[in-house]
């Protein structure tokens, strides 16, 4: 029996130093001092033995069953501890080596040139409004007078939803404004910046989608001299103090009188050449068309429940694209949708 136990003793210990993790480790531990294992196995044949050699073997036992379940708990905690380092050396992180650069982006140059339009509207005390993009003809043409027939309803120039051509997508943002008189009483001070949709081929100059900023005042006494000083303001804060201006007839259907804003050509000084060349900004003409205004038609004014006896006002448009170019000198619109960031990160 002695034999027996050193035997059981001398297998174990050689398993356990053996063992290449925990699962091993409890696989002897069951198999040689479970209920069922080994040891037990051995102590149950205890019966047979005199009355002298019992408690020696039983002492023997005890020792043996100590002793292993000692190297036992010392091999977990070797292996434990292994297994840690190992984890700590993988998952190490070397604080050392440089960060992923993050590149900073900034606002696109037509937000910019947006932003600063709305800010010099809100330092003379407009309001900024916004609508529907997807809207009534009553809206879009109808209440700013212009009838059915005209060029700007033909259905090779607007987008239509339906077949009775009354829902489009606006091609203006007037019909912001024509809102905004239904709801509002006079002093009226409002720009209606958003996008507007024609069916324009794209080219240098031309975009289906493009931005509008409309601007409206309806007061008591409003005269042409207050559209003047409200866009002469905007052009030269825009641009510059020096700049130029010219306020030359035209015809609005929803204006009356009506007239185009143009400044005179910064690059050639309004000469429309330099150096016995045409001038490349202008095109020759000396000057530079920037948007269109006048004075809100009576009708437009009575359409939406306004005295036009009592009350006058102006009114101007302006194509957002075609401002952000000259106020940030480059000459290809579609530069401005492509978004290619070796474009837009010059500004
Ligand atoms: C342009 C310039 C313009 C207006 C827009 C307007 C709005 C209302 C009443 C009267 Cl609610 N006018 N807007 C006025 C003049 C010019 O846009 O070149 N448009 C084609």
């Amino acid at each position: 029996m002695r034999q027996q136990l050193e035997q059981i003793k001398a297998t174990a210990l050689a398993e356990i130093a053996a063992a290449a993790d925990a699962a091993a480790l409890e696989a002897v531990r069951v198999r040689v001092l479970g209920k069922k294992g080994e040891l037990t196995a051995v102590l149950k044949q205890m019966g047979k033995l005199s009355a002298e050699e019992r408690p020696v073997m039983g002492q023997i036992a005890n020792s043996v069953r100590a002793e292993l379940e000692a190297t036992l708990e010392a091999r977990k905690a070797d292996l434990n501890a292994a297994a840690l380092e190992k984890q700590l050396q993988e998952e190490a992180i070397d604080v050392t080596i440089p960060g992923k650069k993050v590149e900073m982006g900034h606002q696109h140059p037509m937000n910019k040139v947006l932003q600063e339009v709305k800010e010099i509207f809100i330092g003379m005390g407009y309001q900024i409004v916004d609508g529907p993009e997807v809207e009534e003809a009553a809206y879009n043409f109808t209440r700013l007078n212009i009838e059915e027939g005209h060029p700007s309803r033909d259905r090779s120039d607007t987008f239509y939803f339906n077949d009775d051509d009354s829902v489009l997508l606006r091609t203006q943002t007037s019909s912001v404004q024509i809102r905004v008189m239904e709801n509002m009483k006079p002093p009226i001070r409002v720009l209606a910046p958003g996008r507007v949709f024609r069916k324009d081929e794209a080219d240098a100059t031309h975009s289906p989608m493009f931005h509008q900023i409309e601007g409206l005042v309806v007061d008591e006494g409003i005269t042409m001299a207050d559209l003047k000083g409200a866009l002469e303001t905007l052009i030269k804060r825009l641009y510059s103090e020096d700049a130029v201006c010219r306020f030359r007839p035209h015809h609005f259907p929803f204006t009356e009188p009506s007239c185009e804003v143009d400044m005179q050509c910064f690059k050639c000084g309004g000469k429309g050449e330099i150096d016995g060349q045409v001038c490349s900004t202008c095109h020759g003409e000396g000057w530079i068309e920037l948007l269109g205004a006048g004075m809100v038609h009576p009708e437009v004014l009575e359409g939406c429940g306004i005295d036009s006896k009592k009350y006058s006002g102006f009114a101007f448009g302006i194509g957002l694209e075609r401002m952000a170019m000259g106020r940030l000198r480059f000459n290809d619109l579609r530069l401005i949708f492509e978004n290619d960031v070796r474009f837009l990160s010059q500004f």
